[in-house]
């Protein structure tokens, strides 16, 4: 059945901090985004290794882009972004040609070799080294930032999240199951794949309330990066999902303005805050 817009899906992305348009991709465009996507992974193995998990921005990348372009223009899903949030939210900004600015669009790639699984996290609080958190804390609920994209190209089971946990600092269970900044990932040194799968599983289990995010290709995944998430990888289930973030003006400067600010606390040796012992 053909995409329809409604309301539960601004509910759902409000109370949740995700959405999914199902099924919302053509499928001529499905398989042409899969041919580009192909080159990508021949691209991130040869210039990251095997493991590579993504090739980000895409546009900045030998592969054709055509499809990319086709993509960002689907009328349905332009409109679906603008009635969830304002018509000034755009996705799939693949730069200008001819600049060094590429956009933010790439795609999410399974690792070639073995699992792995990224460390539990709230995208820019507790995974850029040197973030000031009142910055965080000041902007997390801002709905012009922190919209982030996942729209899979086959089947992907890979992204695990905490509904809710984006409208919220975070629950006393949550701070003692991550008490130390780093975050610490599962430790996978020394494991057999299958051994790494279950190792990552099990990490994933252990937050309190974390669900899985079940994709079939050509669905579009909408989520606030501000929720507890990660992503755990297994080596042999295909995946290619553009990843991407749905932008604002103001978003894009507030990126700039941390990534200096965050530079230049790391260079000072300000590396990580922690969000549950900051001062009052
Ligand atoms: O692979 C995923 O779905 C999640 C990736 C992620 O959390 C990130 O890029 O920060
Ligand atoms: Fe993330």
């Amino acid at each position: 059945m053909a995409f329809q817009f409604s309301d539960s899906h601004i509910a759902d992305y409000h109370t949740l901090g995700y959405v999914v348009f199902r099924g919302i991709l053509p499928t001529s465009l499905i398989g042409e985004l899969r041919k580009s996507c192909e080159k990508a992974r021949e691209i991130a193995h040869k210039t990251r290794g095997k493991q590579a998990q993504r090739l980000q921005p895409i546009a900045k990348f030998d592969v054709n882009i055509q499809p990319f372009r086709d993509y960002a223009e689907l009328p349905e899903l332009n409109d679906a972004v603008h009635r969830l949030l304002t018509k000034q939210h755009s996705y799939c900004n693949l730069g200008k040609p001819g600049t060094e600015d590429y956009g933010v669009c790439g795609v999410l790639l399974e690792p070639g070799e073995t699992p792995y699984c990224t460390a539990w996290h709230r995208d820019w609080r507790d995974n850029l080294p040197g973030m000031p958190l009142s910055d965080w804390h000041a902007n997390y609920l801002n709905l012009d930032f922190f919209n982030q994209v996942n729209c899979a190209l086959y089947e992907d089971s890979c992204t695990w999240v905490v509904p809710g946990s984006h409208l919220r600092r975070d629950l006393p269970c949550e701070a003692r199951r991550f008490p130390t900044r780093p975050i610490e990932p599962p430790i996978l040194t020394g494991q057999t794949p299958e051994q790494c799968e279950r190792t990552c599983l099990e990490y994933c289990q252990s937050m309190p309330g974390a669900v899985r995010l079940f994709l079939n290709a050509g669905d579009f995944a909408l989520y606030r990066n501000t929720l507890w998430h990660l992503g755990n990888y297994i080596h042999y289930r295909k995946r290619a999902t553009l990843h991407d973030a749905v932008d604002t003006p103001s978003y894009a400067l507030w990126r700039d303005h941390i990534m200096k600010a965050s530079e230049e606390r790391t260079k000072a040796g300000q590396m990580w805050e922690n969000p549950n012992q900051l001062a009052a």
